[in-house]
């Protein structure tokens, strides 16, 4: 049988105009991305931050890169440290920024130079309600999001929080690129469910890569 998300040729799948999904892309660099995870959680420990609603979110984070996403109280942005330790966030690893360009390029985004990724961790039952990216500065760059471990369900939706979204399975190396018109597409995940994933445990990350 034919391997569906071969190392050589991801699966490419167009989800909507501008945003692609590159099944398993991410696989041929799982043992140094976890790696290079593992460095940057170190320093940066996930936490679980809590939304200007003063709701504390499902999902742990961390970043890494020039700057990194944050709320609190005070709301969403980009900050150049980390709250938590009042240190500069991690630098990012070199595979990430390169994994993250190249994607990119594959997707039909040129010259893309992330300074920011942010990192979730999704334990089971873990969620994030359908939002848009828009705490950034130009909307002409993409976003790439590299799913690790557990599987969870990705929702896709339009333009206006009220259009239903699709609903797009994400399995451990799989990489989505997002930019153009889908750039402001309204997009969650799922409570994620129950499961042991070889390498990641209880766990699902996402890296999700952004031009701040
Ligand atoms: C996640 N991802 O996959 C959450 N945002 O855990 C996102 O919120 C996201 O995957 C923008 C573009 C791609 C994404
Ligand atoms: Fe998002």
């Amino acid at each position: 049988m034919m391997d569906l998300f071969s190392f050589d040729q991801p699966q490419r799948l167009a989800i909507a105009e501008g945003a692609m999904l590159l099944g398993g892309r991410a696989l041929r660099h799982e043992e140094a991305l976890l790696a290079a995870l593992d460095t940057v959680v170190a320093a940066a420990p996930f936490r679980h931050m809590v939304t200007p609603g003063g709701f504390t979110m499902s999902v742990a984070m961390s970043n890494c890169g020039r700057v990194g996403w944050v709320t609190d109280k005070g709301g969403y942005r980009y900050t150049s440290e980390d709250p938590q330790t009042g240190q500069p966030w991690p630098e990012m690893p070199a595979v990430f920024a390169a994994l993250a360009s190249e994607v990119a390029e594959e997707a039909g985004f040129q010259g893309f130079e992330p300074d920011a990724c942010l990192i979730n961790r999704y334990e089971p039952g873990a969620k994030m309600s359908l939002h848009q990216d828009k705490d950034e500065r130009d909307f002409s760059n993409p976003i790439v999001s590299v799913s690790l471990g557990l599987p969870a369900t990705f929702q896709f939706g339009g333009l206006s929080r009220s259009d239903k979204p699709r609903k797009l399975p994400l399995q451990h190396g799989d990489v989505m690129v997002w930019g153009g018109p889908a750039r402001l597409a309204f997009h969650g995940i799922l409570p994620l469910k129950e499961g042991q994933h070889a390498r990641l445990g209880r766990n699902r990350i996402n890296l999700t890569f952004r031009k701040a």
